[in-house]
C-alpha cells in the first residue's frame, strides 16, 4: 500500500454474486421462446466504461437534468432533514458523481451527516472512500459492499437515526412497471417511518427526443448493448458474431417503455461452451434486453402512495423533463 494510501475499512454484507449466476440467466434467457437477456448484465467494466461514455452524451438528457437539479436545490435537500442528524445512503453509489454535489455542499454547511455508499463492486467502493478522504477529509463515510435491501437492514438494525436514501439517474426505470412497485414496497420496509427517499426518475415526453438517447448518433448505446453479447463471448466461452447483431430501440408513448433489442441480421447458430447448448436465431428475430420506462408525475405519485410512501416535493428539470421526487416513509 502507498504510504499516503488511507486503508478504507468496508461493511461487507451477504454478498450473492454466484459466478454462475449469469450462465443461469443466459441459458434461461435464449431458450425461452421470446428470447431476453437481463440488463444488469451490462455493467462489466467495458459496459461501465460505455455507460459513462453514453453518460456525456447531450442526446442522453438524463444525466445533465440530474446535475442541474442536484446544483440548484442542494440546500433544499438539506432543509428537508430539518437540522437533524441523518444517514446519506446511496444505492448503487459507483464513483458518486452526482452525490459529490451533496456531500461538498452538506459539508460546507456543517449538516450532522455520514455518508454510506452501497455498491456490489469492492474495487468501486475502495476508490470511492481513497477520493472521499482526500477531497472532504471530515467526512465519515461508511461503504457496505452488498445488495441494497442487505445494506439498508444491515443500518436499520446497527445504525440509528433517520436516513436519506438516494436512487438516481432513473435506474427505477429499469424495472417493469409491476417489479419497480415491489422493489419500492420492499425498500420501504427496511427503511423506517420518516426516513425519506431521493429517487431519479425520467419523465415521458416528446417520443423522438426519448428515442435519440437510446439511439444515439455516436452509436455509443448500440456498442453498450452489443457489449452483452461480447460479454458472453468472454466469460462464457460463446461464439457470438457480434457484426450479425445490431442494436434497435423503440419507445411506446402509452405505456412509457423504451424497449431494447439486439436484432439478429441473419439466420445463424450460436455455441456456448459453458451451456454447453447451441441456439438457433432467425433472421430478424430479436433479443430483448432492456426496459428503460418513463413516468408522469401524476403516475409517480401514484406508485410513492402505492409503496408506502408520502411524496414530499417534486425537483423537475423543466427543460428535458426529468424529476428528482422526495419521498417520506409513511408511520
Ligand atoms: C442505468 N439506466 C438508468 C440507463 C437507462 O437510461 O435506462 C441505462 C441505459 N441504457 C441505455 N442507455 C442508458
Amino acid at each position: 500500500m502507498h504510504p499516503d494510501t488511507k486503508e478504507i475499512q468496508i461493511v461487507e454484507t451477504g454478498l450473492r454474486q454466484g459466478a454462475g449466476q449469469f450462465a443461469e440467466d443466459v441459458l434461461k434467457g435464449l431458450s425461452s421462446k421470446k428470447k431476453r437477456l437481463p440488463s444488469r448484465y451490462f455493467y462489466d467494466e467495458k459496459g461501465s466504461r460505455l455507460f459513462e461514455e453514453i453518460m456525456k452524451l447531450d442526446e442522453y438528457y438524463l444525466t445533465n437534468c440530474e446535475w442541474d437539479i442536484f446544483r440548484k436545490h442542494k440546500q433544499d435537500f438539506l432543509d428537508l432533514l430539518q437540522g437533524e442528524a441523518f444517514h446519506l445512503v446511496d444505492l448503487g453509489a459507483g464513483d458518486a458523481q452526482k452525490t459529490r454535489v451533496l456531500l461538498n455542499h452538506f459539508s460546507s454547511q456543517n449538516a450532522k451527516y455520514d455518508y454510506v455508499p452501497i455498491d456490489i463492486n469492492r474495487d468501486i467502493l475502495e476508490e470511492l472512500g481513497q477520493l472521499l478522504a482526500e477531497e472532504i477529509p471530515g467526512l465519515n463515510t461508511i461503504p457496505i459492499l452488498a445488495e441494497y435491501f442487505d445494506a439498508l437492514d444491515w443500518i436499520g438494525k446497527n445504525q440509528s437515526g433517520r436516513k436519506l436514501v438516494l436512487f438516481m439517474g432513473s435506474n427505477i426505470g429499469n424495472f417493469s412497471k409491476a417489479g419497480a412497485a415491489v422493489f419500492l414496497t420492499r425498500m420501504c420496509r427496511v427503511m423506517n417511518p420518516g426516513d425519506l427517499l431521493l429517487i431519479g426518475v425520467d419523465l415521458k415526453k416528446d417520443p423522438r427526443q426519448i428515442l435519440r438517447a437510446y439511439d444515439d448518433s455516436k452509436g455509443v448505446t448500440a456498442r453498450f448493448n452489443l457489449n452483452l453479447l461480447e460479454r458472453i463471448n468472454r466469460e462464457l466461452g460463446g461464439d457470438f458474431e457480434i457484426d450479425n447483431w445490431r442494436h434497435y430501440a423503440n419507445y411506446n408513448p402509452i405505456n412509457g417503455a423504451v424497449k431494447s433489442y439486439l436484432i439478429s441480421q441473419i439466420d445463424q447458430k450460436v455455441t456456448i461452451n459453458s451451456l454447453k447448448k447451441t441456439f438457433s436465431f432467425d433472421a430478424f428475430e430479436a433479443i430483448h434486453t432492456e426496459y428503460s420506462y418513463k413516468y408522469t408525475l401524476k403516475e409517480i405519485e401514484l406508485l410513492a402512495d402505492n409503496c408506502g410512501f408520502v411524496r414530499l416535493e417534486n425537483f423537475v428539470c423543466q427543460q428535458a423533463g426529468f424529476v428528482d421526487s422526495v419521498w417520506r416513509v409513511r408511520g
